[in-house]
């Protein structure tokens, strides 16, 4: 496998003005008609380069040049590129190949799932359908002609306008597309199928009248309202937020039950994976419900960021998908309730990101170099991505942030640019300097920020000294200061205080100047605040401004005042985090000299008020009562021993749910409405609670409790209160568990989306025993390995979200692993490779734990034929 770098990037020798495609769909295999308009670009530098086409697992029938075949000799295939050496400055090229679409089980390219054919051509999928340009930079105008069987495959889908639909001989029939927008091969889109449809319209705000659909299965024609929702609410936010309307008379989405992703942009036919678009309260969690709400919104909102302006190449990612996740982000937070979004996504990013940063696999927001492009849709590329927009945002304030992306839209429209195209959209649309804060692109890692404070009473100053580091990364020893936007405020007795900064103007931007954003682009730097007239507590880093990771040795004192007072929502939960860990900490302390770990009585009295205070977000409240999770724990803690902090962590919790017993029944109880289901904020925030009290109250361990579960298990009528108190029945010494597991199968062997949250409650199961069962239901008949979801399911979730169990010490969840990565690697390098994360980890863990994972790491390598996907990963690691 050959690495790849951004410093190589060469613009195209030849571009392609159309393109001309028609697939005949059959049983055995698929034929493949293209006609490219080529033409040199005019811009590349080598004006006599040969014609150089991408090409994967294709069979070549035949190629002509202006219509003449080409002889043997004309040509030569090596690797993944097909070379014509001698080409015209102008010329057509006509290709027939032959694909096999039903043994395709990468997921990439054509294949097909449960009886319709499909694609996924991101990044690099396109190649597999035929000799192509295939690169984000090549955009050309698109032509398509399908044609199939009519009774098999009613619908025939492609991007753009239909322009053409008849009925053929021998009962097939053809349907012809035509987009009118130039785009680039990784946006083209096929579907063929029995598929129904819900349908519904859109009026653009300058009076475009749209058709909307979404094709599904006969069976899910019931579960696509809350997407269809979404998707309007969408169009509209993105025409008040950013000023963008859509731009075809049509606008499809399709449910596909074998994805690898969740989603595709494809242009104006939309791919989504069942799990991302399919939706009703009796199937469907509240998780379930938002993340549908969020990707569709993602996926509509890359029409313009994405589509209409485009990536020149594969390390310019983040330029589409990390500006695109702040939009979604937006967009979910104003749909519901903005502090929840923030601190779901703040922990996302905590835990994966920063773990991702802290590995072997880190790399920038705009990486340097890669071997499998497949590789890089990560959480650096994604969330890190989106918090990078969302810095720039914080730095311009909403109008600057606005002008700037009207600039950056207008100017790029139709282009395909790079992350420096769009900064310097921002800067220059707000007359700024972002040159410093350019190194978030460029340099990986976690920046640390170490914050001082210090009072100084006879000057009423108050000085907060923040220093700034980073560690080093693979291939990157020394970092340089980057440009961090603090946003603080200085807590007093009767709240916030006013805001001057020494050397500074008042913040014209801050209604009541007691918050500001502090500009840190230095190694170390002063902020002196005059006019203190008492010793402050202060909130820092607001709203998480930066994704970096901040010390401040607060007082308990101080984090109870935060957890309590701050008008943060962000920092009110990051100080309730913050005692969690302290909580965790000594109970380790405590069973390592072999005493029984005592939760401290002002922690336990600020988690009661919490459940005691009627006037909270419920919502927030149950956010704040979940201590760190084991995997930000795994982040905090060095080396991470899984066991202690498994055990520590639930001997906190065990203790919190005794002594506040009453008050978890009682909040329990006022939050068990019954009421018609929405999943409006207010009734997920509700049932957030309550399934949070649940999970402390199954700590008590007693037949009241249990009943308890059982009564929400059987009585409730819809996904989240089900699964809540299935996940607790199963977590739990109760005998009632695998009658419960067994009437939610029978219940539900019809819905696939449902039995993978079966299969995930299983795999995720902290006791003992789990493994054995996990290895039992590979072989249940609803498991498919080739099946995406599944394979999330049941393999991904037990090594990826079961720590305890996977990381047990005899090294059994290790090789587990590697037997499915192994397995995997040919059918679908992408899930292999993406399956492996937890074993990168290798070098947080003990001693014992590192060597044992390593080996499984060296047993993946040996093999033969690995995919390059799964080959970067983990030698990688193992560097
Ligand atoms: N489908 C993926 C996404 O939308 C890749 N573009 O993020
Ligand atoms: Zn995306």
């Amino acid at each position: 496998p050959t690495t790849i770098y951004l410093s190589d990037y060469r613009v195209p020798d030849f571009l392609i003005d159309k393109t001309e495609l028609s697939f005949e769909l059959e049983e055995a295999h698929t034929t493949v008609n293209s006609r490219l308009y080529l033409r040199r670009n005019p811009e590349a530098l080598d004006q006599s380069a040969p014609l150089e086409l991408h090409g994967a697992d294709l069979s070549l029938e035949s190629i002509a040049l202006d219509g003449r075949e080409l002889a043997a000799d004309e040509w030569v295939e090596e690797g993944e590129l097909l070379r014509i050496a001698s080409v015209p400055d102008n010329f057509t090229l006509h290709c027939v190949t032959r694909i096999y679409p039903q043994s395709n089980t990468s997921l990439e390219g054509l294949y097909k799932s449960s009886g319709m054919f499909c694609t996924q051509c991101e990044a690099e999928g396109f190649r597999k359908i035929t000799y192509y340009l295939d690169r984000p930079d090549v955009m050309a105008e698109f032509y398509v002609d399908i044609i199939a069987d009519k009774s098999l495959y009613p619908v025939l889908l492609s991007n753009g306008n239909c322009v053409l639909e008849e009925d053929l001989e021998f009962g097939r029939h053809r349907t012809r597309w035509h987009d009118p927008f130039p785009k680039p091969a990784y946006l083209f889109a096929l579907v063929a199928g029995r598929l129904s449809r819900v349908s519904d319209r859109f009026r653009t705000r300058s009076g475009r009248e749209v058709d909307l659909h979404i094709y599904v299965e006969d069976k899910d024609l019931d579960k696509c309202e809350h997407a269809m929702t979404s998707l309007k609410n969408a169009m509209r936010w993105d025409e008040d937020v950013y000023g963008r309307e859509y731009d075809l008379d049509i606008f499809n989405i399709v449910a596909v039950d074998d994805f690898n992703m969740g989603a595709m942009e494809n242009k104006s036919l939309n791919i989504f994976n069942t799990s991302c678009v399919l939706a009703k309260p009796e199937t469907t969690t509240d998780a379930g419900f938002q993340r549908v709400e969020g990707v569709v919104a993602h996926e509509y909102f890359h029409n313009w960021s994405g589509n209409r302006v485009t990536c020149r190449d594969w390390f310019q990612l983040s330029l589409k998908e990390g500006f695109t996740v702040f939009r979604d982000a937006e967009f979910s937070a104003d749909m519901g309730s903005p502090t929840v979004k923030r601190v779901e996504d703040v922990t996302l990013l905590r835990t994966a990101q920063f773990a991702e940063d802290a590995g072997p696999m880190a790399h920038p927001v705009r990486p340097d170099s890669f071997i499998e492009i497949s590789n890089f849709y990560t959480v650096t590329i994604y969330e890190k991505g989106a918090e990078v927009v969302r810095m720039i945002h914080t730095l311009l304030g909403a109008e600057g942030f606005r002008r700037g992306s009207d600039l950056y839209f207008e100017r790029h429209d139709g282009q395909a640019v790079t992350c420096e195209d769009f900064v310097r959209a921002m800067e220059e649309a707000n007359g700024v300097d972002l040159q410093q804060f350019r190194r978030w692109y460029s340099q990986a890692g976690t920046p640390r920020l170490a914050v001082s404070g210090e009072y100084d009473e006879a000057a009423q100053t108050y000085t907060l000294t923040v220093k700034q580091s980073c560690p080093a990364t693979p291939g990157q020893a020394e970092k340089l200061p980057f440009h961090i936007p603090l946003k603080v405020a200085l807590l007093g007795e009767a709240g916030q205080l006013r805001l001057n900064l020494q050397g500074h103007k008042a913040d014209p931007d801050a209604a009541d100047n007691t918050e500001r954003v502090l500009a840190v682009t230095e190694d170390t730097q002063a902020f002196v605040f005059t006019d203190i007239p008492e010793r402050p507590v202060p909130s820092l880093l607001r709203g998480f401004s930066a994704p970096v990771r901040l010390h401040f040795d607060y007082r308990r004192d101080e984090l109870l005042t935060l957890m309590a007072k701050d008008s943060d929502g962000f920092c009110r939960w990051d100080a309730s985090q913050q005692l969690g860990l302290a909580e965790i900490l000594s109970a380790i302390s405590a069973q390592e000299s072999g005493q029984a770990a005592v939760v401290a009585e002002d922690f336990v009295a600020a988690c009661r008020s919490l459940l005691l205070d009627e006037s909270l977000d419920p919502a927030m409240v149950a956010l704040m009562l979940q201590l760190p999770s084991e995997a930000y724990l795994a982040e905090l803690i060095s080396p991470v021993d899984v066991q202690a902090i498994y055990r520590a962590r639930e001997a906190v919790r065990k203790g919190l749910a005794h002594a506040l017993r009453s008050e978890l029944e009682a909040c329990y109880g006022r939050c068990d409405v019954e009421e018609e289901y929405a999943a409006n904020a207010e009734q997920i925030a509700r049932r957030s609670l309550k399934n949070t009290a649940l999970a402390y109250l199954m700590l008590c361990e007693d037949g009241e409790v249990y009943a308890l579960a059982r009564r929400q298990f059987e009585r409730s009528g819809n996904m989240t209160d089900r699964l809540a108190a299935l996940v607790a029945i199963v977590n739990a010494a109760e005998p009632y568990k695998g009658e419960a597991l067994q009437r939610f199968y029978q219940d539900w062997q019809h819905e696939p989306l449902v039995i993978n949250q079966w299969f995930q409650v299983q795999a995720t199961c902290r006791l003992p025993g789990t493994l054995g069962r996990v290895k039992e239901l590979m072989s249940h008949p609803a498991f498919d390995i080739g099946n995406p979801n599944k394979v999330r399911a049941l393999i991904g979730a037990f090594c990826g979200q079961n720590a305890v169990n996977f990381h047990a010490e005899d090294g059994s969840g290790y090789a587990y692993l590697a037997d499915q990565v192994i397995e995997l690697n040919r059918r679908n390098p992408q899930i292999a490779s993406r399956l492996l994360t937890p074993l990168t980890k290798w070098q947080k863990y003990l001693p014992a734990a590192q060597t044992a994972m390593k080996a499984e790491l060296r047993r993946i390598l040996a093999e033969p034929e690995l995919s390059s996907d799964v080959y970067e990963v983990v030698s990688k690691s193992l560097q």
